[in-house]
């Protein structure tokens, strides 16, 4: 019997090597040369800061930080209301946990330096500089909850290396003019003022422009019956604005391009407004658009005498 002889040895080891396997642990396989993918190549976006797929993200606020766009490529054009934006960009990324107001200041040695914030993503611009900061710039955002803000900190083409420090600040108030209920007040006529709707919400609707654009809202209560021009005819984007009648009134009054300029601003012409009511005059923009701009409010009367140049006397005796 030489079978069972051999076949006994056999069916022991088989034995021996279940009873190893089922007490054993699982195995890991070593590695198999050959098998360990390659390193990646890093590509420009896997720099941190280098694009909006690889901002580098802001936790928390306040934020500060101190970097360089030395060696950093770019990667956005926007040839938005601030600059040329083809020099090297760096990215950072905030989620607002809630809605609020943050401040972005950059400040740089070589002045050369821009912040552009972007809700989202890269096709929607909220605010660019608008302050100097002993040579930097600064960019007012309102947030919305969830929602993602990119800092994007640009330089010029022609000098782009610049040594910057960003900070970002949450501002416990809204801004002056955000809405009505913080509405500047304009104590007298004619009024004259300066400002930048850059960063500021879209809170109201004018239905001569059918989008809401960053918003700036002063009011003015006449003590006797008053015809008065609006104009924003010297600004320096497509403005638009309107004049609302009481915190829940409606609009009385909506202007787009009536100035006929290059920037397509707005005017308004001969708007009477009554003893005791409160109005609002609501400094806008077309289509989303946000940028400086320079207000007048008179009465009718010394508009028209303005207008009449001598050069236009002169006419009238020829
Ligand atoms: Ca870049
Ligand atoms: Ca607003
Ligand atoms: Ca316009």
């Amino acid at each position: 019997m030489k079978t069972r002889v051999r076949l006994a040895p056999l069916a022991l080891l088989l034995l021996l090597l279940l009873a190893g396997q089922s007490s054993a642990r699982p195995r890991v396989m070593p590695p198999v040369p050959g098998s360990i993918p390659a390193p990646r190549v890093p590509r420009a976006s896997a720099v941190a800061g280098e694009d909006f797929a690889s901002a580098i993200v802001i936790t928390s606020l306040p934020f500060s930080t101190t970097g360089t766009t030395c060696g950093f490529l770019n990667d956005v054009n926007f040839a938005g209301q601030c600059g040329d934006y083809l020099g090297p960009d760096v990215f950072y990324a905030f989620t607002a946990p809630s809605d609020m107001h943050v401040r972005a200041l950059l400040c740089d040695d070589n002045q050369d330096s821009y912040v552009n914030v972007y809700e989202d993503d890269s096709t929607t611009t909220l605010a660019c500089d608008s302050q100097p900061c002993s040579g930097g710039s600064a960019a007012f955002v309102r947030m919305r909850a969830g929602h993602t803000y990119y800092f994007v900190v640009e330089d010029f083409a022609w000098n782009p290396c610049n040594p910057y420090t960003l900070t970002l600040e949450r501002q416990t108030e809204p801004p002056a003019g955000e809405t009505m209920a913080e509405a500047i007040p304009i104590p007298a006529l004619p009024f004259h003022t300066t400002g930048s709707t850059a960063g500021y919400g879209a809170d109201y609707l004018l239905e001569c422009v059918h989008q809401g654009s960053p918003d700036i809202v002063y009011t003015f209560t006449p003590s006797s019956p008053i015809c008065v021009d609006i104009t924003l005819c010297p600004s320096g984007y497509d403005s638009s604005v309107g004049v609302y009648e009481n915190l829940d009134g409606s609009l009385i009054a909506c202007d787009d391009d009536s100035c006929n300029d290059e920037f397509l601003s707005a005017r308004l012409d001969a708007v009477s407004l009554h003893p005791g009511v409160t109005y609002f005059i609501v400094v806008s923009g077309w289509g989303g658009a946000f940028g400086s701009y320079v207000l007048d409010i008179d009465a009718c009367a010394a508009t028209a005498a303005r207008r009449t140049t001598w050069g236009q006397l002169k006419s009238h005796y020829r």
